[in-house]
């Protein structure tokens, strides 16, 4: 018996082949499990992806993708954390079936693949990532609190070393996916099409009417002609703000230039403080599936 795949010959030291089975594994089983919300865990896992890397402190060097401490408690429990065991529990039956990669580099590997699988631009990735213990978890309060304003996502973006332009772009990212009330506090989708990677979200911010939805829950805006879509107040930041809203109407206008700004800084997220050996350059291109 040889521990992580390793043989008589060495360690075992996969190769972009085996990490391209890895990404067919949870592409696979993406299509399996259509069961849950609104038909795909792809949201879900983009999240999951986004909250072990966006912890990233660029003074410090601490938090980021590498160390998957949200396995454990207490940054398992942290607030804006609440959902994303949906995400870590259905890649467990992958973490199984190939035991020689880390939880952190399965967690951004599926990201990526979940925004491909969902129709968005490639998304190069490395592998490097290691798993860190308990004592590496981040202190509270790093991810950011949608209630607030621009002034609330420059800290926190500026923190992990982001400028106005990549922080909307990477904003874009709620074209997936939707809020729940028994996470967030907040409810509904960003558009019609939530498993589907588009520019629809900042379409929707120039082009609609939002107005604040009336309810017991926290503030929220919900649009004028159908009142079953929602924009968080950090969302609406982003069309108030004169250092983001060109950016917003850039994006709006052009699904090729959202596309591509989009894939550069969500690669930049997913590789915040890891030490790589891999270079640049040398990134992976996964396949996507038919
Ligand atoms: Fe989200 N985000 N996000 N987000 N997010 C939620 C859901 C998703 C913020 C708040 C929320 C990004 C930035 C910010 C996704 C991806 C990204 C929810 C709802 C909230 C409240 C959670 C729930 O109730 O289930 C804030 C304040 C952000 C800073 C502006 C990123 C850019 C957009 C970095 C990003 O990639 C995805 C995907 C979801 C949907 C999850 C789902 O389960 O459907």
């Amino acid at each position: 018996f040889y521990l992580n795949g390793a043989s008589p010959k060495g360690p075992f030291v996969p190769t972009q082949a085996d990490y391209q089975k890895v990404y067919e594994a949870v592409a696979q089983r993406l299509a399996n499990e259509t069961d849950y919300d609104d038909g795909s865990y792809g949201p879900v896992l983009v999240r999951l992806a986004w909250h072990a890397s966006g912890t990233y402190d660029k003074e410090t060097g601490t938090g980021g993708s590498n160390g998957a401490t949200m396995r454990f408690a207490p940054e398992s429990d942290h607030g804006a954390n609440a959902g994303l065991k949906a995400a870590r529990d259905f890649l467990e039956p992958i973490k199984a079936q190939f035991p020689w990669i880390t939880h952190s580099d399965l967690w951004t590997l599926s990201g990526a693949c979940a925004i491909q699988e969902l129709g968005g631009p490639s998304i190069p990735w490395r592998p490097g990532r290691q798993d860190k213990e308990v004592a590496a978890c981040t202190p509270d309060g790093r991810l950011p609190d949608a209630a607030q304003g621009s002034r609330h996502i420059r800290d926190i973006f500026g923190r992990m070393g982001f400028d106005d332009r990549e922080m909307v772009a990477l904003c874009g990212a709620h074209a997936l996916g939707r809020c729940h009330t028994d996470r967030s506090g907040f409810d509904g989708p960003w558009n019609f099409s939530p498993t589907v990677f588009s520019n629809e979200f900042f379409r929707l911010l120039v082009e609609e009417k939002w107005s604040h939805k009336k309810w017991n829950g926290p503030t929220q805006f919900t649009d004028k002609t159908t009142s079953t879509l929602m924009m968080l107040p950090t969302d609406m930041a982003l069309v108030k703000d004169k250092g983001f809203k060109p950016h917003v109407e850039r994006y709006a206008k052009d699904s090729d230039v959202f596309f591509k700004e989009f894939s550069d800084v969500f690669v930049k997220l997913l590789e915040l403080g890891v030490p790589f050996q891999v270079k640049p350059e040398d990134r992976f291109v996964f396949k996507a599936s038919e």
